[in-house]
């Protein structure tokens, strides 16, 4: 066996980031991760170059795993999983000068700041910003003037109304009560169904952008899922809980697979005061309704984070199999294999259970 090369435990040395205990902030070298952030989301930004986004988000995940501060020996960085010699400089640098020359230009520059307020549109990404940039928008509004966001079915009008709202973090005890009352309305439609908060909430984080919530039907429907879906978006529409149907996947857009069925919706909705929630703020929720025998998967898939699923992917496709969180589908026979809860799809991989609040890479 290799014997580790960090200082550290060897389960930290894992070419794998879901096999890291990952908390969601590091305990000792968070300021070194947040510049990180910046230089992975300038790269995502400005496209392609040297040192691209994924190879920040490769080191930014082995520092945030790394359980020791790494302050008083930079150049061990250089034994982390994925931080190659460019990246330890930059360590190196932010150790030396308390940040990195490079991430102070890169928050000052205006293009920067105006591209990622751009991404906060539906619809718009990396490459559509850009381009919007170059064409000479500065502001929101200009993006509106230049005909806004498509492929969605949120006008641009409606998103710049509601965008303050959205931006405002959903605090848990809010995030909570909106799965309540979804689950609440559900019932009528499917009275056996159970759901799990997914996403960032699972992974203890304080405040989420958005909710996302799976659910399952455990008791043997005639109904469809899509009717199901369907249903309780109008129940939801017509007590105006939803105000925004931003998209809606059904399976066959996708996948032609009929065991593992997959439905998402991405909403708006705007849950009305109460004690848990002082004002109204429109929030961001996706509803995502699998199959109970797929249920751990959607589970897995939809609590993250993006660098914990990319690495479990990888393993899946290392043991034959291909994940997805519609199932794990196995690679010779073509087979889903049954798995109703997360462990079952850990243990079909041979490797250890990860509580959601170390999936955090
Ligand atoms: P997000 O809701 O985008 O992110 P988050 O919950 O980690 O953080 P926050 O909402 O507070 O910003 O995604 C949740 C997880 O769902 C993410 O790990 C990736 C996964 N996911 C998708 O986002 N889209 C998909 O189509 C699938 C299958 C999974
Ligand atoms: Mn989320
Ligand atoms: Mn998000
Ligand atoms: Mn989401």
């Amino acid at each position: 066996a290799n014997q580790p090369k960090t200082a550290g435990p060897s389960w930290c040395n894992s070419e794998y980031a879901c096999m890291r205990p990952s908390p969601l902030k590091s305990l000792h070298n968070q300021g070194l991760v947040d510049q990180l952030e910046t230089l992975r989301l300038q790269r995502t930004l400005t496209g392609g170059q040297e040192v691209n986004a994924t190879a920040y988000g490769r080191a930014i995940s082995a520092v945030k795993s790394y359980p020791r501060s790494i302050a008083p020996n930079p150049s061990l960085a250089a034994s982390l999983k994925g931080v190659g010699p460019k990246i330890v400089k930059l360590i190196k640098q932010y150790y030396t000068n308390g940040s990195i020359a490079e991430v102070d230009e890169i928050r000052r520059d205006t293009s920067f700041q105006i591209m990622s307020q751009f991404t906060e549109l539906y619809g718009i990404g990396p490459k559509k910003a850009r381009e919007y940039y170059s064409e000479g928008c500065r502001t929101m509004d200009d993006v509106l003037r230049m005909g806004g966001s498509m492929g969605t079915h949120l006008h641009v009008e409606e998103c710049l109304r509601i965008l303050p709202d959205l931006r405002t973090k959903i605090p848990r005890p809010e995030v909570e009560e909106i799965a309540r009352y979804i689950h609440q309305e559900l019932k009528a439609i499917l009275p056996d169904a159970v759901y799990t908060i997914c996403g960032g909430f699972r992974r203890g984080k304080p405040q989420s952008n958005d909710v996302d919530i799976v659910f399952a039907d455990t008791s043997p429907s005639t109904r469809s899922q899509l009717t199901a879906m369907e249903e309780l978006l109008r129940a939801l529409k017509k007590k105006a809980y939803v105000t925004h149907i931003i998209n809606v996947t059904t399976p066959s857009d996708k996948y032609e697979r009929v065991f593992s069925r997959l439905d998402i919706a991405e909403v708006v909705v705007l849950p009305p005061r109460s004690d848990t929630v002082p004002r109204s703020h429109y929030r961001r929720v996706d509803i995502i309704f699998s199959p109970l025998k797929t249920y751990g998967a959607a589970v897995l898939g939809w609590t993250g984070s993006r660098q914990f699923e990319r690495d479990l992917r990888r393993i899946a496709q290392s043991r034959g199999y291909t994940f997805h969180s519609t199932g794990l589908t196995s690679n010779n026979d073509k087979t889903t294999l049954e798995t109703t809860r997360e462990e079952d799809i850990f243990s079909v991989l041979e490797i250890p259970y990860m509580p959601p609040e170390l999936r955090n890479c």
